[in-house]
């Protein structure tokens, strides 16, 4: 206990430090170790005034989210632990300052809001951000921070869970003093001097949960809470702990504070053991395991990175160009001919002054981003780039020519990385004389703003290349998975069956629209079709004649959509898909398309049938789960949770699920594999069950299991 918490004295104020590294989490012994600092100060003469500060770079970031596990399975108790500590802050005879650094966040801030003060350097964030984890605040902090906040302010952090920086926390009564300074000693310093005034000043401390001012009636309240609930149901769509959240901060309207923090641990009671919260968490610590390659250790040394260059100012190397630029690294553009450069530089202009009209940039800031671009068509300065990222139309001879250009041009050392989507890294490598400098940076579009970055070794990637790419992820504010090799790694080879089963079911019956409400319902961005029309359907189709192999004879061919091209319906770019687009993009299903798949099943000898909701759903996530668990044994991902965070990040796949293969272990994988066997047995080929998932599905096994045993 005395490890986690350090208590000291300065001029006459008892400081307790939270030592745990890295982040300050309430973990066994922290919250014991503060109760006992209190206790010691509040009976100690010497000390007028107590100071809560966390140690090393942050405030204390929340509950140890690891023994949210342990309680739900059953493996131990929820104890009364930092609540009876936050009642022994607030009934402190001597004012309790929490000194705040880095993030308070969730029992953290909950924590700071049982002192009687709150101060903060200007940098600190605060926030409530249980939700983002399935649950509500659990340590009474949907009862005082409206008291402390205000109702808007408290509903907008308890329900949507984003943090808050220290000036709005000030603006809304959170803190009660700003500290300049940039660390640590300035803090503590002005927490201490902060404390000796209102000892000074003496008391009564102010108690949050006695506060009254901020509270309006239930019937004033009434319409701020239906706002907050449409709200959250549109930004958040699907998730509970946002609705349950506003449930609680309602009692602190409604009930007295007795009350409503014993309405608040029923709720978050409730929460913790729901499958979302479960899901959520999953989702927290697979982003963090991620990072994790086991034999390219934490050491292993990295290339520095201060300067790159794209080759391709087309969608993605634009967007790529953007995610270099906004990480503050300057970054060279080239295309071939003058025109299609201006015209890709004009399209990185466009979109960073849609961000500046929605806000997310100032314009200052995209002058300093777009000083970092320089856009060229000749090779200028591509031989002292640390990285250079090719990003031209998906074809391997034209990949090859280009990596033999940089193989002659690039510095000993660069890192010379391909965005292909699906083409073989050491073919690619092999037109180098240093495959180990050789990687795959796959983005998605658009790459300035979607999260994943699927990284792809190749047979002779160095280890360096990997840690490099790894770190370089972090900096580029991207979540970086490793992958292996394959067609499509790992992303892109899971949604080839997940469309075509798609097209399937809208061969034998299924209306697309229907197919993709489904989806919708179940909590995806967009279903299977919306997303293809987005896409372009001459992209599939592309495929289906340039990888013949994917399709061997005998088995099924999708018809669907390679009709929709000869249609010239490739999806929004040409207004018509599997839908008919309008001006502004508004989306109509249209009977031509109907016709189409009537005709075309009735050519093919398919019968159309009435098709359950709940046979689109198996189908088509199945079809992910499956490849998902081949992929896995055939070593191409290195943990069923990295690919969950694939589908989190790069294909809208609802975070409140976990992935697909966490979904699956919730839906249970005996139950999965039946209906796997099912499909089988009707449609034949695609569906052979992949040996991993029969394996795991009778031995009662999950695929979290199988991640925990390697
Ligand atoms: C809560 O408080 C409920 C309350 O109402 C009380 C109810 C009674 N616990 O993210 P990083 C680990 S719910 C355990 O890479 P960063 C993390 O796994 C909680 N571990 O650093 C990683 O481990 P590893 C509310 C935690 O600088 C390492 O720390 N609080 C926790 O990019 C470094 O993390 C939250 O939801 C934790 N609470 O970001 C805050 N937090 O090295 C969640 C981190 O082994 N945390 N770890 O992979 C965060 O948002 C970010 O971690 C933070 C730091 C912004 C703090």
């Amino acid at each position: 206990m005395g490890d986690l918490v350090r208590l000291s004295v300065e001029d006459g104020v008892g400081v307790v430090t939270v030592e745990n590294p890295p982040v300050n989490a309430l973990s066994p012994g922290v919250p014991e170790g503060i109760l006992d600092g209190v206790q010691r100060f509040g009976s100690d003469e010497n000390v007028r005034a107590i100071v809560l500060i966390g140690g090393g770079r942050t405030f204390i970031a929340g509950a140890d989210i690891k023994e949210f596990g342990k309680i739900t399975s059953g493996e131990k108790r929820r104890g009364p632990g930092l609540i009876s500590v936050i009642e022994a802050l607030e009934n402190s005879s001597k004012p309790v300052v929490a000194a705040i650094h880095g993030t308070a966040f969730g029992g953290g801030l909950e924590t700071a809001q049982g002192c009687h003060y709150r101060v903060a350097l200007r940098s600190a964030q605060v926030g409530q951000p249980e939700v983002k984890l399935g649950i509500i605040p659990g340590a009474h902090g949907t009862q005082r921070l409206p008291r402390l906040a205000g109702l808007s302010k408290a509903l907008e952090m308890c329900a949507l869970g984003d943090p808050v920086s220290a000036a709005d926390a000030a603006d809304h009564g959170i803190v009660d003093r700003l500290i300049d300074g940039s660390g640590y000693t300035e803090l503590l310093a002005g927490a201490v001097s902060f404390a000796a005034e209102k000892a000074a000043a003496g008391g009564p401390h102010p108690k949050a949960s006695e506060l009254t001012d901020n509270l309006p009636t239930p019937d004033e309240a009434a319409p701020v809470f239906a706002a907050a609930r449409e709200l959250a149901k549109a930004k958040r769509r699907g998730f509970m702990a946002p609705l349950k959240a506003i449930d609680a901060v309602e009692c602190a309207v409604t009930l007295p504070f007795s009350e409503g923090i014993k309405r608040e641990a029923e709720i978050f009671q409730e929460c913790l053991f729901s499958t979302q919260s479960k899901a959520l968490i999953h989702a927290f610590f697979s982003e963090r395991r991620v990072r994790k390659v086991p034999d390219v250790p934490k050491e292993t040394a990295t290339r520095e990175i201060r300067s790159a260059a794209v080759i391709g100012a087309g969608t993605m190397g634009g967007g790529i160009a953007m995610a270099y630029a906004n990480a503050g690294i300057p970054v060279r553009l080239k295309e071939v001919t003058q025109e299609a450069l201006d015209c890709g530089y004009a399209t990185i202009r466009k979109n960073y002054e849609r961000s500046v009209r929605r806000g997310r940039f100032t314009p200052e800031y995209v002058q300093q981003r777009l000083a970092l671009i320089t856009p060229q068509t000749g090779w200028d300065g591509f031989e002292a780039a640390d990285i250079i990222v090719e990003a031209v139309f998906e074809n391997m001879a034209l990949k090859k020519a280009v990596f033999g250009d940089i193989d002659r041009l690039a510095r000993p050392g660069a890192i010379l990385a391909s965005n292909t989507s699906t083409l073989s890294i050491d073919e690619i490598a092999s037109s180098t004389s240093r495959p180990q400098d050789v990687i795959g940076h796959h983005f998605f579009s658009p790459a300035n703003v979607m999260r994943l970055l699927e990284i792809v070794r190749g047979a002779a990637t160095s280890k360096d290349v990997v840690a490099t790419s790894m770190a370089l992820a972090r900096r580029l504010r991207k979540v970086g998975v490793l992958v292996g090799n394959c067609h499509g790694f790992v992303g892109n080879r899971m949604f080839h069956p997940y469309r075509r089963e798609a097209q399937f079911l809208a061969e034998e019956g299924a209306r697309p629209a229907e197919v993709d409400r489904v989806l919708y319902e179940f909590g995806a961005a967009m279903g299977p079709m919306a997303v293809g029309d987005l896409a372009g359907l001459d992209v599939g189709m592309r495929v289906r004649k340039e990888a013949p192999h994917l399709y061997p004879p005998g088995t099924r061919r999708p018809l669907a959509e390679d009709a929709l091209c000869e249609m010239g319906r490739y999806g929004q770019k040409t207004k018509a898909g599997w839908y008919r687009y309008g001006q502004d993009r508004s989306r109509h299903e249209d009977p031509e398309v109907d016709a189409m798949l009537k005709r075309v099943a009735a050519e093919a000898g398919i019968e159309q049938r009435e098709i359950s909701d709940q046979e689109i759903l198996d189908r088509v996530v199945y079809a992910l789960v499956n490849e998902g668990a081949r992929i896995l044994e055939e070593g191409f991902a290195l943990r069923a949770s990295d690919i969950d965070i694939i589908y989190l990040y790069g294909y809208g796949f609802p975070a409140f699920r976990g992935g697909p293969m966490f979904y699956a272990d919730t839906v249970g994988l005996g139950k999965v594999l039946a209906r796997v066997e099912e499909f089988h047995s009707q449609h034949g080929h695609w569906w052979r069950p992949a040996s991993l998932l029969k394996e795991l599905a009778e031995n009662r096994g999950t695929f979290s299991e199988w991640d925990r045993s390697r």
